[in-house]
């Protein structure tokens, strides 16, 4: 597919950022010309809280998106949304309403309800040091308890039916994390599968943490 760009995009990413990451999975997909400028988090000095990256998100968080000169989307789900909408090709929900129900259904259980809890930079400093993993693990868990029973009937080749939507954009990502917390995903035989699937897609690969430029040199692939 042709890159579909007529405007100018910018991505504030981060490499280990599962919430960029979406979106760089939907940038991909979508074949959608863009620039990355890599945001360097950390809990006290990290570059999120300078006062140039507040002027972009006042919430101190990546993803962000410049459009042109004089427009920024923050919050992931309003930027895939936007790219959705905007860049038609692939679409990244079912026409069906119902089914693009079951898509933002699953895309929320992740966004809103599993990886702010264990993911945000600023919630896990609250958190005493040696008990941040188990914290994160129990999030998860939770979550995914929930979510392998909705994939069980919402689910067939990917998350949704047999066809790539941004839930699949939010998946992906979020085992990853369950991963890096050593979240056993023995109980979850259809986050498994699923996440073997698109494991196997180009465009999902490419947005990958340790393809990011931003990621330290020992774990780049
Ligand atoms: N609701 C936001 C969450 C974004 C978010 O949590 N970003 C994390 C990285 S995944 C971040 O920038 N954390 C910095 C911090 O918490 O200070 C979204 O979906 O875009």
């Amino acid at each position: 597919m042709a890159d579909q760009n007529t405007e100018c995009l910018v991505l504030y990413s981060n490499w280990r950022s599962s919430s960029a990451w979406r979106v760089r999975i939907v940038l991909n997909v979508k074949n959608i010309l863009h620039d990355l400028k890599t945001i360097r988090i950390a809990i006290d000095d990290g570059e999120q809280l300078s006062a140039s990256f507040l002027s972009v998100n006042p919430m101190g968080r990546v993803p962000a998106l410049e459009i042109g000169c004089n427009d920024v989307i923050i919050e992931s789900p309003a930027i895939m949304e936007y790219l959705n909408e905007r860049y038609p090709l692939p679409p990244l929900l079912p026409v069906d309403l119902i089914e693009r129900a079951k898509v933002r259904s699953i895309c929320q259980i992740i966004i809103s309800d599993i990886q702010p809890l264990q993911n945000s930079t600023s919630v896990l400093s609250k958190i005493e040091e040696e008990k941040r993993q188990d914290w994160a693990r129990f999030w998860i868990n939770k979550g995914f308890t929930a979510l392998e029973v909705v994939l069980r009937k919402f689910s067939g080749r990917y998350c949704v039916g047999n066809t790539v939507t941004l839930a699949d954009c939010c998946l992906a990502p979020q085992v990853f994390n369950a991963k890096s917390f050593h979240v056993d995903l023995g109980p979850f035989p259809k986050i498994r599968q699923i996440s073997l699937e698109l494991e196997k897609i180009p465009a999902f690969q490419r947005a990958h943490p340790y393809l990011q430029p931003d990621c330290p040199e020992d774990l780049k692939v």
